[in-house]
């Protein structure tokens, strides 16, 4: 089960330590899932101010009737590239990199279960987002949307002409696989690295979420896969799996997109569930209302999650039988859903509430994710959907849930574990005036989209004719996208700050419930220095309330409990000699892999075009990734040989 103290095993200062790279480039070595899951964040930041960027030029571009500031071909890649990059570059790596950091800490493991890989997926996840991005010098970025419908997508003078299609297919392909041994590296993680005692209902409930979200990973992205497949091959090698007039099926191109897209994005949302999960109790001094519902509910909405996706296709005419079945099950989700809101808001209720700055975020979360959550049950009504479902209606209700419900609870998040990540503290009124600014920046930027969705403004238009009673309120969105630009911007200026000269944290600055408060702040590399064994579902709190039952609340009767096993804390910290605990050595194995990959698919995606430039590419990727590999189980094997 977990990670067993073991005594040395070999001397302190064998060569291969020493030779460790040191500086910067430990970076590109590292398999410390803390440094991969800081990575993944920046990484994922980066992208995530891409992507805003490009839906401010989207809303300067539709602030005034008849703009003339983008051409509508431009406008259609900043609008695919925006919807692709944040949902598969910005949200679900950010939510990545979180899990990467905390999980293991939460659950008392020394690492992810597979280090290497967990290196692998960091690398093909940037030089995937990279690739994506490198259309835009090459020839023109996809433009068709991120959802892709075939066959506007096949390649054709009047279609998809450009590489940019390919670039979303193969770039995206590369962030998959990353995704997909991610998933797999999450589950064995959760499942088998345990400390002991945390049976699995003692597990935080952001671990249950991540766990849950990485077997949604695991059956929804298959299915993407296998549509980029047949559309790479559609458009470069002759087949025709998605064109009407030559024997294909535009329909299998909407199931196979949506049986992914739909189960998307609750691995978009679920993790920030439990993000919200941990802070909520923190912050109101009680624990968590309804643990069990909380994480029932969470596999049931993993599992709803695959019955509902051709809610996406009531336009296409399924029929009526089939359009009630999703219609229905659809709905079914507010049940799970609204369970785990109840639960939050009893968690809340006469706690001593401390509204710390997480605190601002997990009660926006919620407050934007029930608007978000109610227009999506409107719209599982296929006669409002019929209305609505091509107009900004639809992009009011997913922004609500993919920035009202994501974004605010990933700061929440990020509030509450950056003193964990760096041992200082964001600046707190700072992160206050921040959340003001962003949730009015945020209302008046999507709020009025329900209202000019219901007067009849499409979606995916690059403009619009005056008079149609859509500029005053276009005019506001523009205006307010630029207060949520200032409050990100504040956010970085705080980060900054932080860094350099914030107040000093210490391992436990929020009187917190869960293991990773038991370690210092920032953790030493080895996370702990022996193994805590768990008593409780809050294994911290218990330790240092022994005698408060239940509530931590001074609203509520202290009652004695049972006697307890309190985590050691000096031992968990006690100083470690150095090489007495044997971690994975760093190497750059993974990151030969993931540009070997890389490579190869730069050649694939230029064969149909440039046939012998390609075939070089791919058989020199193939060689050095046959390298890559070699290196890797040679680093394997050392690993192996000086440690179990
Ligand atoms: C986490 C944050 C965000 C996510 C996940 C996200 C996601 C998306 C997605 C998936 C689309 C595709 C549109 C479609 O299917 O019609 C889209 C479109 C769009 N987004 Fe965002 N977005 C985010 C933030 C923003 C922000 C901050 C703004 C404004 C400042 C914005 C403005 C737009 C606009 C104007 C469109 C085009 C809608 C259309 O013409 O149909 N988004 N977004
Ligand atoms: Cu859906």
């Amino acid at each position: 089960m977990a990670t067993v103290e073991r005594p040395l095993q070999r001397p302190v200062g064998i060569p291969q330590a020493s030779a460790a790279p040191s500086g910067w480039l430990s970076w590109f070595s590292t398999v410390d899932h803390k440094k991969i899951g800081i990575m993944y964040m920046l990484s994922a930041f980066v992208f995530f101010i891409i992507g805003g960027i490009e839906a401010l030029l989207m809303r300067i571009q539709l602030g005034t009737p008849n703009n003339t500031f983008l051409s509508p071909d431009v406008y259609n890649q900043l609008m695919t590239m925006h919807g692709t990059t944040m949902v598969f570059l910005a949200v679900m790596p950010l939510n990545v990199g979180l899990g990467n950091y905390i999980v293991p800490l939460m659950i008392g493991a020394r690492d992810m279960a597979f280090p290497r890989m967990n290196a692998l997926s960091i690398w093909l996840f940037i030089l995937g987002g990279l690739m994506l991005y490198s259309s835009f010098i090459l020839g023109g970025a996809p433009n068709a949307g991120w959802f892709a419908y075939a066959p506007l997508t096949e390649k054709g003078p009047t279609l998809s002409a450009t590489h940019g299609m390919d670039y979303w297919i193969l770039g995206l392909t590369l962030t998959g696989v990353a995704s997909i041994a991610g998933a797999v590296n999450f589950i064995v993680t959760i499942l088998n690295m345990r400390a002991p005692g945390m049976k699995i209902n003692r597990m935080p409930l952001f671990a249950w979420a991540q766990l849950v979200t990485q077997f949604i990973v695991i059956f929804a992205f298959p299915s993407l896969t296998v549509a980029q497949v047949f559309l790479l091959f559609d458009r470069n090698f002759g087949t025709r799996f998605f064109l009407a007039n030559e024997g294909g099926d535009p329909m299998l191109w909407l199931h196979l997109f949506w049986f992914f897209g739909h189960p998307e994005v609750y691995i978009l949302i679920l993790p920030v569930f439990g993000i919200v999960s941990e802070v909520l109790p923190v912050f109101s001094r009680k624990p968590i209302f309804g643990y069990a519902f909380i994480a029932y509910s969470t596999v049931a909405i993993g599992f709803l999650g695959f019955l509902v996706w051709a809610h996406h296709m009531f336009g296409t005419g399924l029929g009526p039988m089939v359009d009630a079945f999703f219609s229905g099950a659809s709905m079914l989700i507010a049940i799970p859903t609204g369970v785990k809101i109840f639960n939050w808001i009893a968690t809340i209720y006469r706690g001593s509430i401390q509204m710390k700055a997480a605190m601002y975020y997990a009660l926006g979360f919620i407050a934007m994710f029930v608007i978000g959550g109610i227009s999506g049950i409107t719209l599982a009504s296929p006669p409002v959907d019929l209305q609505q479902t091509d107009s900004y209606y639809v992009v009011a209700h997913f922004h609500y849930v993919l920035f009202g419900g994501a974004i605010f609870g990933i700061f929440a998040g990020t509030f509450y574990w950056f003193p964990k990540f760096t041992g200082r503290y964001l600046n707190e009124t700072l992160g206050k005036v921040q959340f003001w600014i962003l949730l009015i920046g945020f209302n008046l930027t999507f709020g009025p989209m329900h209202e000019l969705g219901t007067q009849g403004m499409p979606r995916r238009i690059y403009t619009y004719e005056a008079g149609m009673g859509w500029d005053f309120w276009n005019m506001v969105q523009t205006v307010a996208s630029f207060g949520i630009a200032i409050a990100v911007a504040l956010f970085m200026w705080n980060m900054i700050v932080s860094l350099r000269s914030g107040q000093r944290a210490t391992n436990d600055p929020w009187d917190g419930a869960t293991l990773e408060w038991a370690t210092a702040s920032p953790p030493p590399a080895y996370n702990f220095a022996s193994t805590p064994t768990v008593h409780s579902r809050r294994p911290l709190w218990d330790s240092k309330y022994p005698d408060l039952d239940v509530a931590h609340s001074p609203t509520t009767k202290p009652v004695k409990r049972r006697e307890l096993a309190p985590l050691d804390l000096e031992e968990l910290n006690r100083p470690v000699e150095p090489g007495s605990i044997h971690l994975p050595s760093p190497t750059f194995a993974p990151l030969y892999v993931a540009i070997a990959l890389c490579v190869v698919f730069y050649g694939i995606l230029y064969l149909s075009t440039a046939a012998i430039p390609s075939v070089i590419a791919i058989v020199v990727g193939l060689g050095f990734f046959a390298f890559g590999v070699t290196v890797w189980l040679r680093a394997a094997d050392r690993d192996n040989a000086s440690a179990h």
